[in-house]
């Protein structure tokens, strides 16, 4: 409500602008939620849930993207990119990451996303390019970045899912992933290609959703452990170990077994993107996309962030 002062004044009165009116987006099931801080905007690109309630599996064929310059009021930009922009993909738009690298001056937005291959039994990761973090983006390699090898008995068919690109502050890129096993490997400064082996990294247990970002010097992995999922993270002193395991963040989801988190920092504060099935409605495979603001502590760990919810 405004109450008008005079001389054309008026002063908004009532309930103010809540930041986290979790979930926060009532018009779609969203999930998998992956954070780009750019030019003064939080672009957030979310897998959509288009199961019905009777669905007992994942039926996501896009993502769609979200932005804020406040973090109270989204901007809603429709889908940028589908499973099927992948022309060797049949479909499943399952969990990505975005980042932005200038090339020639001039910005690029990469884009790393989680498809079922069309003819590569299992999962595979692609990767594609825009010049706007609203895109359109496309397939950057017209194959797959990272492919399924279901003969090597340690393959099943969703240990290669959840990209997490990050890159480090000499330019080197490097790409996580995985399901059980989490590996990383280093990017060509294309973006585009691998550079060199496939590391293991030793954390266990590991579930999904590994995310690196750093704070004030300090690499911080997180990802989700056991089924229900919760949220727990490792710091280390380089984008690639040695890590050490620290406390849980999150605590599992009372009615979703995933949760998938993304961190960022914005406008001097931090953030957990994650999901829940809070939505009316919700279910297994009929999430939810939520935020919470959250405080590092003094000696740079990351507390334990209870959930709230509108
Ligand atoms: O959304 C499909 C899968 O569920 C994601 O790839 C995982 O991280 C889990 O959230």
């Amino acid at each position: 409500a405004a109450v008008g002062l005079g001389l054309g004044l008026s002063l908004l009165v009532g309930t103010p602008a809540q930041a986290n009116p979790n979930p926060l987006f009532p018009q779609l099931f969203t999930a998998d939620p992956a954070t780009l801080v750019d030019e003064g905007r939080v672009y957030l690109y979310t897998g959509v849930d288009e199961a019905s309630p009777t669905d007992t599996d994942y039926v996501m064929n896009e993502w769609h993207l979200w932005s804020t310059c406040d973090m109270v009021n989204w901007v809603d930009h429709g889908s940028p990119v589908k499973a099927l922009s992948f022309a060797w993909a049949k479909g499943r738009a399952w969990a990505a990451d975005i980042t932005r690298r200038d090339v020639n001056g001039k910005p690029k937005y990469y884009f790393y996303a989680t498809v079922d291959h069309a003819t590569v039994p299992g999962l595979s990761i692609g990767v594609a390019v825009s010049d706007s973090p609203t895109g359109p983006f496309v397939d950057a390699r017209g194959s797959a970045l990272i492919t399924n090898d279901m003969t090597k008995q340690t393959d099943i068919f969703w240990d290669d899912i959840d990209p997490a690109i990050f890159i480090d502050d000499n330019g080197q890129a490097y790409l996580y992933w995985g399901n059980t096993v989490l590996k990383y490997v280093k990017l060509k400064p294309n973006m585009i290609e691998i550079d060199g082996d496939i590391h293991v990294v030793p954390i266990e247990p590991f579930t999904e959703a590994s995310y690196l970002h750093k704070h004030k010097g300090t690499y911080y992995l997180s990802y989700s452990q056991g089924f229900p999922e919760e949220t727990i993270y490792a710091t280390g002193p380089t984008a690639t170990g040695p890590w050490t395991k620290r406390n849980v963040i999150m605590d599992v989801n009372r009615n979703v077994k995933t949760i998938h988190q993304a961190i960022a920092d914005f406008n001097g504060k931090s953030y957990i993107f994650y999901h829940t099935a809070d939505l009316p409605g919700g279910a297994e495979f009929r999430r939810s996309v939520a935020v919470e603001e959250f405080s590092y502590q003094a000696d740079g760990s990351i507390p334990f962030i209870p959930k709230t919810k509108a």
